[in-house]
């Protein structure tokens, strides 16, 4: 503007009051000799229409640059934009964004669960023992349903809460994962008879009465052996009853040990058998006895027939002496020979 012979710039950026802009929004007048232009602000671009846009800097950034650091995240505002953290992430030191240890900020899990911290996030994972069931709860494994529980082959598997334990079954002991048969008989705590033996098994142990005796083990009765007559076979033997045991002697009138018992022979103290029958009869046989019996009877004999004979020749001898001494006396005497022709006669 002017006179025509000096002529000064207008100012067109210098807009009169209550004039609309000469610029669109977000950008700025700029004068210059002449004439004037708009800029668009900072974070805004012209479009064909000259209007002044808000430039996306996230939208532009491709993945080699973007417009933040790591573990950020960008977020557009009008003719601007910021760098947030991630969640998960704080700006704590410097600009760097740091992870948040969200379980030492005491991030509560659910029951039979722990807190893990991870980067950028963190986690609830079950406890030992524990499985997250579809419903994101932890409950308890039944480790005995396992194949792999460790459990010795002579154990029981308990299934308790959050855990399970093994325990040795009855008649052997260890720590569940290791189990061994206990002796019973040697740690003397049965409770077999007195009168019974103890037999250790694989997990138990057995009671047999002892010899002699009768019963389940727990209880045990003698056995009266006398009941069986086959006990004491022997003739004359008469069977005692003892406890656990019995005994054969010969009855009064017989001799011998019991086991076998003669009624001609001189009595003796009877004795006792041994428990087993058996042994007896190593002891002389039946028919050795029979032997000394018949032995003694044919000498008795023998005795008697030379006794018979030694009384015939006597008789014999005597009369021939008695003949002989008549007959001299006869011949001195005519009287005598009457007589001994009578007496022969
Ligand atoms: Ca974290
Ligand atoms: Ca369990
Ligand atoms: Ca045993
Ligand atoms: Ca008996």
């Amino acid at each position: 503007m002017g006179d025509g012979t000096n002529c000064t710039d207008i100012n067109e950026c210098i807009e009169p009051e209550g004039s609309a802009p000469l610029c669109p929004n977000h950008s700025s007048c700029i004068n210059t000799h002449g004439s004037y232009h708009c800029d668009c602000d900072s974070g805004f671009k012209a479009d064909m229409l000259g209007q002044c846009n808000d430039i996306d800097e996230c939208a532009s950034a491709t993945n080699n640059s973007s417009v933040c650091n790591t573990n950020e995240m960008c977020v557009n505002e009008m003719g601007s934009y910021t760098c947030m953290c991630n969640k998960g992430y704080q700006r704590r030191t410097g600009t760097q964004c740091l992870d948040i240890d969200e379980c030492a900020l005491g991030k509560q899990c659910r029951n039979n669960s722990y807190c893990k911290n991870t980067i950028g996030s963190y986690a609830c994972l079950c406890d030992t023992g524990y499985t997250k069931a579809t419903n994101g709860q932890c409950q308890d494994i039944n480790e005995c349903l396992l194949p792999d529980h460790g459990c010795h082959s002579k154990a029981t598997c308990y299934n308790l809460d959050g855990k399970y334990v093994c325990e040795c079954n009855g008649g052997y002991m260890g720590n569940g994962t290791y189990c061994q048969n206990i002796d019973e008989c040697l740690e003397n705590t049965t409770d077999c008879h007195r009168d019974a033996t103890c037999r250790d098994t694989e997990g138990f142990y057995n009671c047999i009465c002892k010899q002699g005796y009768t019963g389940d083990g727990l209880y045990c009765t003698d056995l009266n052996e006398c009941e069986d007559p086959n006990s004491c076979p022997a003739i004359g033997s008469e069977c005692t009853n003892l406890p656990g045991s019995y005994s054969c002697a010969c009855k009064q009138g017989y001799s011998g040990d019991g086991s076998q018992c003669s009624e001609k022979l001189p009595l003796r103290t009877s004795q006792i058998s041994s428990r087993n029958p058996e042994a007896v009869n190593s002891e002389p046989s039946t028919s050795k006895n029979h032997s000394v019996m018949l032995g003694l009877f044919i000498s008795a004999g023998m005795v008697a027939f030379l006794m018979v004979v030694f009384v015939i020749v006597r008789i014999y001898k005597r009369r021939k002496n008695k003949r002989h001494t008549l007959q001299t006396e006869g011949a001195a005497n005519p009287m005598m020979n009457h007589y001994i022709v009578e007496d022969h006669l």
